[in-house]
């Protein structure tokens, strides 16, 4: 069978595996291919144009919010919502839940979105790559009502969809709707998105470790003895430590390369630094779905129950068998912290 060659011609093609689909998630997926060329115009001239320092706010998680992040979570919330495609969207850059309604102030679209528009923010004035993360999932409150909190706070296990766009030496759309991980590089010169990484996999076994080591003295034991374990001579240890301040890159690599990222709880960051719902579900999902492995040290992430909009955990990703060793480690010590 001839082989995708577009992401359109993917997005076509994916929908018949889903029996009677509504096209509502290929339309869907085709407005986060639009917002991704957008936003990438955007963050390739970034250093021309005056749009970078802060924007004067500062978000939900007490973030400085760079321009870029503004930017890019407007094009994202308008994509969105401008095409009617969704009835509801959760965003880093928005302190609460969006309600999409239609027209005539009644919506009977299904999906909803959760999104990190821009992250690895701090990353943008020094012209390293940068990612956007999304999560679809299927609404669980009345169809055609107002989406509610419990539609955001669904365990990652129900999610339809998630994917990444890592704008960096190319531009790439990464994503997977349950049967797999494809990666689609971008042609700026035409715009078009073609099919360069088909059936992404994690490695099992891997030699990269990635990781701020600059926060050891605030890690629990369990990360400390890991991160030693990785630094022993012995077998294919040392490993090497690879760590870019920008998960989509970070992952990205991993998942090309083998390895394991890691951002666990710390003295400073009692609950963990990354946020649950919009990004590490989909980067767990995207994870499990290319044979890799996604905990926060002792369980499966994809299997947390959210508690709220913004909530952070600790997060262990990456080569199946390296995840394994680190949880190996964290068992010798009592989960410390609630989440
Ligand atoms: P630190 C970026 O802000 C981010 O959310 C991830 O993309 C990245 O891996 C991590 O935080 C970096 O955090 O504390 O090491 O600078």
């Amino acid at each position: 069978m001839k082989k995708h060659s577009t992401l359109g011609e993917y997005i076509i093609s994916n929908q018949r595996k889903f029996k009677g689909s509504s096209g509502e998630l290929s339309r869907l997926i085709n407005s986060i291919r639009l917002a991704a060329k957008v936003v990438n115009h955007e963050v390739n001239k970034a250093g021309l144009v005056d749009i970078l320092g802060d924007a004067g706010d500062t978000n939900i998680q007490g973030e400085d919010q760079q321009k870029l992040d503004v930017y890019a979570n407007d094009i994202f919330m308008q994509t969105l919502t401008n095409r009617q495609i969704i009835c509801g969207i959760a965003s880093e850059e928005e302190d609460d839940f969006v309600t999409i309604s239609g027209d005539n102030g009644n919506n009977d679209n299904k999906y909803i979105v959760l999104i990190d528009p821009l992250d690895g923010s701090s990353n943008i004035d020094v012209n390293v790559s940068v990612g956007t993360i999304f999560s679809i999932y299927k609404r669980i409150t009345k169809s055609g009502t107002p989406v509610q909190l419990e539609d955001f706070l669904q365990e990652g296990n129900q999610q339809i969809a998630a994917g990444y766009i890592v704008y960096g030496t190319s531009t790439m759309l990464v994503y997977t709707t349950g049967h797999g991980v494809n990666g689609f590089t971008l042609n700026p010169a035409i715009g078009t998105f073609y099919l360069s990484h088909p059936d992404m996999m994690f490695p099992e076994n891997g030699t990269i470790y990635s990781i701020n080591e600059g926060n050891y003295i605030h890690f629990p034991q369990g990360v400390k003895d890991y991160l030693k374990y990785c630094q022993e001579e012995e077998n294919d240890r040392p490993y090497s430590a690879r760590y870019i301040g920008s998960l989509v890159s970070d992952f990205h690599r991993n998942m090309i390369k083998g390895g394991i990222y890691i951002y666990p709880t710390s003295t400073k960051s009692p609950k963990g630094k990354l946020r649950l719902l919009y990004e590490c579900n989909p980067m767990a999902f995207l994870t499990e779905q290319a044979g890799g492995k996604a905990s926060d040290g002792y369980m499966r992430t994809l299997d947390i129950k959210p508690t709220e909009l913004h909530q952070r955990v600790p997060f262990f990703c990456g080569s199946k068998n390296m995840v394994a060793v680190a949880e190996e480690f964290m068992k010798n010590h009592p989960k410390d912290a609630t989440y």
